[in-house]
Order: C-alpha cells, then sequence, then structure tokens
C-alpha cells in the first residue's frame, strides 16, 4: 500500500481531542463524556457513527423523538430504503427523487455525511425491470445499458453529496443456497453475469470521482475456514483482491453487521484481525447496518427479565465487539446502525417464525438501551496508543 493513497481524516480528530481536553471543566459543570451523542465520541477517533434513516418516520409528525435523535445523535445517515432502484424508478423512466432528496437535505442541515446505498442488488428492483427480463422483452443487451444508465443518472444526482456508495450489493450466495459452494448470485449475476461488478464500480466512478465505492454484503463480520467454496468473508476478500488487481475502482468494503444474540457470534480479535485483512488490500471498511436481534420467545413477549436481560445483554456485547474492532483498525471509516429504535426495526417484519425483535440501541420508546450505553463507553474509554484517527483511502481512479 503506497502512503500517499490514503488521507488522514484525524484532523476532525485531533482538533475535537484538543477540544476535549480543554473542555470547560469549570468547577460548576465538569465535562461529562456520558452526556455526549454518539456522533461526537465517534469523532474524537475520526469516526462516523450512522444510522439508516427511514423517511416515513421522519415525516410522522406525531413522532418527533425520531428525529432529535436521527439528527443528534448520529454523524452519518442512509436512507433505509429511499435510494433503491424499486423507489428511485417506480415506473420505466420516471424518477421520483423527493424522499432520497429529503434524506440528502436532512443530512445537509444536520452536518452529517451521507452514505448511498444501494446502485445494485437484486432485492427492491422496479416491477417493470424484472418483469420485463422474465418476459424477454428486455434484451440482456439492454438490461446492461438500463443498468450502466441508472447508476449514472443516480450518482450525477447525488454526486459530491455522497460520502460512500454501496455500488454492489449482496452479490454472493450464503452457504445455505442451493447449490452450497460459495458462487454469485442473484439477478445480476443470473442475466449478466459477474461482470457486472467490476462494470457497477467503474461507472459509479466516471460518475462520481470522489465518492468512496464500497462493496456491501451480510455474514463477513470474521473468517472462517478461509476455503472461498463455503467462506464467505474468504470469497468476498479473493473477491476484492481480484477487482483490485484488475484496476476496478473499489475504494471500500462494507461489513454490515445483521447478528443474532441466538448464534455464535465472534470476539473482537476475530474481528479486527477481519478488517486489518481487508486494509492489506488497501480497501477502506466500515459496518454499515448493525443490529442485533434476538428470539422473542413467550416469556420475552411476557415481559419475563430472566429471558430478557440476557438477550438485551447479548446483544449489547456484539454491538460492542464490532465496535471495538472498528475503532482498533484505523480504516474503519464508518458504523452504522440499521436503524436506531425498535419501534422502526425491520427484524419484527421479516424474522416472524420463530419472532425475533429488540434489535436496536434504543427501546420503543427511545430508551437507550444497554448496547447503546456500550457504543459509548467504547468510544470514551477507546484512545491511543491501540485507537488512532482514521485513515481514508484516496477514492481509486
Ligand atoms: O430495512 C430494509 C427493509 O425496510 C426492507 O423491507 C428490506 C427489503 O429487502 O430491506 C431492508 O434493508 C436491507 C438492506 O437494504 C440491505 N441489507 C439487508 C437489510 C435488511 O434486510
Amino acid at each position: 500500500m503506497k502512503l500517499r493513497q490514503w488521507t488522514t481524516v484525524g484532523v476532525v480528530a485531533v482538533a475535537t481531542i484538543a477540544a476535549l481536553n480543554t473542555v470547560p471543566a469549570t468547577a460548576s459543570r465538569p465535562y461529562d463524556p456520558t452526556a455526549q451523542s454518539l456522533a461526537t465520541l465517534g469523532l474524537r477517533h475520526g469516526l462516523h457513527v450512522g444510522t439508516a434513516v427511514s423517511i416515513d418516520a421522519l415525516n410522522d409528525a406525531s413522532d418527533p423523538q425520531y428525529r432529535t435523535l436521527a439528527s443528534s445523535e448520529f454523524s452519518s445517515v442512509t436512507a433505509e430504503n429511499a435510494m433503491k432502484w424499486e423507489s428511485l424508478e417506480p415506473t420505466r423512466g420516471t424518477y421520483n427523487w423527493a424522499p432520497a432528496d429529503q434524506l440528502v437535505d436532512f443530512a445537509k442541515r444536520n452536518r452529517q455525511s451521507v452514505r448511498g446505498h444501494v446502485l445494485v442488488w437484486h432485492n427492491q428492483l422496479p416491477g417493470w425491470l424484472t418483469s420485463g427480463v422474465a418476459d424477454g422483452s428486455i434484451s440482456k443487451q439492454e438490461l446492461r445499458e438500463l443498468l450502466r444508465k441508472h447508476i449514472t443518472t443516480v450518482v450525477k444526482r447525488y454526486q459530491g453529496k455522497i460520502w460512500q456508495w454501496d455500488v454492489v450489493n449482496e452479490a454472493v450466495s450464503d452457504p445455505w443456497d442451493t447449490p452450497s459452494t460459495l458462487h454469485y448470485k442473484g439477478f445480476w449475476a443470473q442475466n449478466l453475469g459477474p461482470g457486472y461488478i467490476a462494470d457497477a464500480f467503474r461507472w459509479a466512478r466516471a460518475a462520481d470521482p470522489k465518492a468512496l465505492l464500497f462493496y456491501n454484503d451480510y455474514n463477513i463480520e470474521a473468517f472462517g475456514s478461509g476455503n472461498p467454496a463455503d467462506d464467505k468473508t474468504q470469497f468476498v476478500y479473493d473477491m476484492t483482491k481480484g477487482l483490485r488487481a484488475q484496476g476496478v475502482p473499489i475504494d471500500g468494503v462494507g461489513s454490515q453487521g445483521h447478528l443474532g444474540t441466538q448464534y455464535g457470534n465472534f470476539d473482537t480479535l476475530q474481528v479486527t484481525a477481519a478488517l486489518k485483512k481487508f486494509s492489506g488490500l488497501g480497501v477502506a471498511t466500515a459496518f454499515t447496518e448493525v443490529d442485533v436481534r434476538s428470539q422473542m420467545t413467550a416469556g420475552v413477549q411476557a415481559g419475563n427479565s430472566e429471558e430478557i436481560n440476557p438477550r438485551l445483554q447479548a446483544s449489547a456485547a456484539n454491538f460492542s465487539v464490532l465496535m471495538k474492532a472498528c475503532l482498533a483498525v484505523r480504516s474503519c471509516l464508518s458504523y452504522t446502525v440499521w436503524g436506531f429504535s425498535d419501534r422502526h426495526s425491520w427484524v419484527p417484519g421479516w424474522f416472524d417464525d420463530p419472532p425475533e425483535g429488540l434489535a436496536t440501541i434504543y427501546d420503543e420508546n427511545y430508551q437507550p438501551k444497554r448496547a447503546y450505553q456500550e457504543l459509548k463507553s467504547d468510544l470514551i474509554f477507546a484512545g491511543p496508543p491501540y485507537v488512532l484517527p482514521r485513515l481514508a483511502p484516496k477514492p481509486r481512479r
């Protein structure tokens, strides 16, 4: 890795550390880091702490706390759905920019960075596109051109306003898919072949020379067997290495971080090792969609604390593992939660057999949970020599 390709985003951090060290610790009002937001505490390390934002929740006049917390606790925002293709172009040729524009304006007003999500994904595609391909009225050649046009249009519209783009999302299969040998899966790979990945990054770069371009996926928090046939992290690592070797402008790998307390998850050192290994390729890293769900047993639903407490504690521990690993690795630029309150989380609507929930850092009444406090503690207690300001790569040409 050539050092000049990296810039430090520590200037803010150094300034903030200086500010923290000289904070008005007056006798009447001693400085209290626990009273600071996650955003402020993160920026001590040059780290952005972000959240996915639901535009519906943002616009709900009866839910003002959502807006308050979204604007005050986080230094980065991601559109939970508003920048997906089906939201942007529900009718062929007619873009509905309003919700995505609103998110970008919200971020600007609150001095937040924006993670753009998502340019190429096999889910939440417009019906006209998938049915056109299915009935043969859209040819493969036309499909490729439609993808190029979509990426170019969206990236150009927000050029200069997006810090990190999730260019390609979830391109790789899981061990439970058929065939179980890991492979490039889904609509785009099936119709265009895996070459669409390199194309997408090149088209995104042509449309915005400065945004950091990310590949984003789940279940890549730590390495497993090291065999790309069954270790998704290794598969994504090899893919990234290959793309870099071909000169494809991929600047980062986003690890979503959707965890569950019922699984055997990872310890901080395993996750740290994975982030370090990815940084060895010269790419930035980030946690992009963190949440830690739990099974909502009858006992949990009945309010049984013996069942609730271990879940909240395990959830907090998993949030913390990812945060500590991120802090420990200078390439880890941001830590984004996928919604911040159990009032607005994709989990209960998605996992219903058995039901799951309790996945975020605030409860349904916007009370901070243990997970929130642990993230805060991690940010407060971190510092040199092990936790240093972030290092961001220069966008690759
Ligand atoms: O949180 C999103 C939810 O509101 C949508 O219904 C769902 C549709 O697939 O997508 C959710 O967000 C996903 C994200 O875009 C990509 N990674 C997985 C997230 C959770 O499913």
